[in-house]
């Protein structure tokens, strides 16, 4: 199976449900920026009172913030991985390349879970992070379609993209994943 692997979608399609499965079955590593942000944020850190005020808008951290999150902990990884939440724009996306090609270990298959907004926002109400109420999501989504669905574009061209129906039972949409990766 296919195992360097990028989860892409906008929030609420169960980027994050998905990637816990994928890992566990299969001990790759999961590097998830949005829990990695949120544990920088618990641990009262002065970078993680800057992220939380960003998050809780509904707007993205900056690259340089995610980039040295995300930097020292995949060169470190001696195994397959699961890239949850990253990249999320087109700068990311370069850096991301960069990266890979420095530690010689290339993106294998990227995955996007498609979902209508209703359904999102339906979900991400009735779960109630911090960061889930109907203004933020309303602008997390309004984020997602300016910065972040240009990299499906991106990913279509170099040939990687497998888009999957988010819209159906959690484990129904764990099989698409799985057949997805060969
Ligand atoms: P994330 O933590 O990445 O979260 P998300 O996109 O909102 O959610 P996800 O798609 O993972 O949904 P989940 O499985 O939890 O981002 C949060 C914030 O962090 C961003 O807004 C941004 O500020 C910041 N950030 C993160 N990465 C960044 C980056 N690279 N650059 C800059 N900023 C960054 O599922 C949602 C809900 O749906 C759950 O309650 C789940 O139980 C439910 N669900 C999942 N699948 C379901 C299904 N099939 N059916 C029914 N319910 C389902």
């Amino acid at each position: 199976m296919k195992n360097k692997l990028l989860f892409l979608g906008p929030p609420g399609a169960g980027k994050g449900t998905q990637a816990n499965l994928l890992c566990e079955k299969y001990g790759l590593a999961h590097l998830s920026t949005g829990d990695l942000l949120r544990d920088e944020v618990s641990s009262g850190s002065v970078l993680g009172a800057k992220a939380a005020e960003v998050m809780n808008k509904g707007e993205l951290v900056s690259d340089e913030l995610v980039l040295s999150i995300v930097e020292g902990r995949l060169e470190n990884i001696n195994k397959g991985w699961l890239l949850d939440g990253f990249p999320r724009n087109v700068n990311q996306a370069n850096s991301l390349k960069n990266l890979l090609e420095k530690i010689n270990q290339p993106l294998e298959a990227v995955i996007l879970i498609k979902i209508p907004d209703d359904f999102l926002i339906k979900r991400l109400l009735a779960r109630g992070r911090e960061d889930d109420n109907k203004q933020v999501i309303t602008n997390r989504l309004k984020i997602y379609r300016e910065k972040t669905s240009p990299l499906i574009d991106l990913y279509t061209n170099q040939g990687i993209l497998e888009g999957i129906d988010g819209n159906a039972d959690i484990d129904v949409v764990f099989s698409c994943i799985e057949k997805a990766l060969g």
